[in-house]
């Protein structure tokens, strides 16, 4: 249910859910947590997680002129697991993120390996999201929730990335020298306790969003109560040139599960976005969330807007 004594930072689209399995082109039990970008040309590029029926996925590009309607959604499994060549692609690939490295000038897509050790991230590059160069897997398991910067900072590439110890999943950041061998890891954000609504469990949701004032995270945090978990996100901003120091971080969520198709699905109370578009220009940002890991909505909100928002909520 909606409250009017919140600030809405993000403001729902009348027509989600977006795209479902209905509009798939071939089988899919669900669709949903896409990564985003824009391409060269203007459209808005959504590289969607598809489970099948078996309950592993693959990932498929849905490509639109608006970013809302009228999707093209490739005949084919996009990017398919390939678990002869990449035996960690055992159970499937889930939850891509997707950066525009303007140095290589091409995208970098990290996605969740399922390994039969266990949930992993690797790394792959396209140009057109029709070819893709697999570079391997760039953490080990239990890990995921992984997103490139967009820009090497102080020389050197970093990752965003979830390893889970025991029942403690924070937000670690990770440097490479070559986008092959990573190291210097160092916890970033690290989830709350207690009654928290982002205890014990934590993790980026789309790639780190530069700004002048820091690199905006948007994460989620994972309530346990006795009727399931509860999938909500929060605002936290890093240090332009350290990102494992945090500036700000918002006290509360800004964004929860109340609509039915949030709150309802093949897992209910999940709001899941694995990536935006940001119009740099007027701060338009906008969001393109899994929805009870059934659908793909979409939502818009202002960077500007949360930024401020961080300055008096921190
Ligand atoms: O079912 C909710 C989400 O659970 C996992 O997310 P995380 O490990 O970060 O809590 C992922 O499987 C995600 O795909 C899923 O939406």
């Amino acid at each position: 249910m909606h409250n009017r004594h919140f600030k809405e930072l993000f403001r729902r689209y009348e027509g989600n859910p977006i795209l479902t399995a209905a509009d798939w082109t071939y089988p899919a039990n669900t669709v949903f947590n896409a990564g985003a970008t824009r391409l060269q040309d203007g459209q808005t590029l959504l590289l969607v997680r598809v489970e099948d029926r078996r309950g592993h996925s693959h990932l498929t590009a849905a490509r639109s002129h608006d970013g809302i309607t009228d999707w093209q959604i490739d005949s084919h499994p996009t990017l398919a697991p390939d678990p002869e060549n990449y035996p960690e692609d055992a159970w499937g690939i889930e939850d891509s993120r997707i950066t525009w490295i303007a140095e290589l000038e091409q995208y970098l897509i990290t996605f969740t390996s399922y390994s039969t050790s266990g949930p992993l991230v690797s790394l792959a590059a396209t140009k057109d999201f029709v070819t893709f160069e697999r570079m391997g897997v760039v953490c080990a398991p239990e890990d995921k929730d992984a997103a490139v910067f967009p820009r090497r900072i102080n020389g050197r590439w970093a990752i965003v990335h979830r390893p889970v110890s025991g029942t403690s999943a924070n937000v670690w950041i990770s440097y490479s020298p070559d986008l092959k061998y990573w190291g210097d890891s160092r916890m970033a954000l690290e989830a709350r306790s207690g009654a928290w609504w982002d205890a014990n469990k934590i993790g980026l949701s789309p790639p780190p969003l530069e700004t002048p004032e820091g690199w905006l995270f948007i994460y989620h945090g994972v309530r346990t109560t006795p009727a399931g978990c509860i999938y909500r996100l929060g605002l936290a901003l890093m240090d332009l040139d350290d990102p494992t120091q945090l500036i700000r971080r918002g006290k509360e969520w800004v964004f929860a599960p109340v609509e039915p198709y949030e709150r309802v699905g093949d897992v209910g109370d999940v709001v899941f976005p694995c990536g935006y578009t940001h119009d740099a220009a007027t701060g338009e940002i906008k969001m393109y969330y899994g929805a009870a890991d059934t659908s793909i909505a979409l939502a818009t909100g202002n960077s500007n807007e949360l930024l401020d928002w961080l300055k008096e909520n921190s």
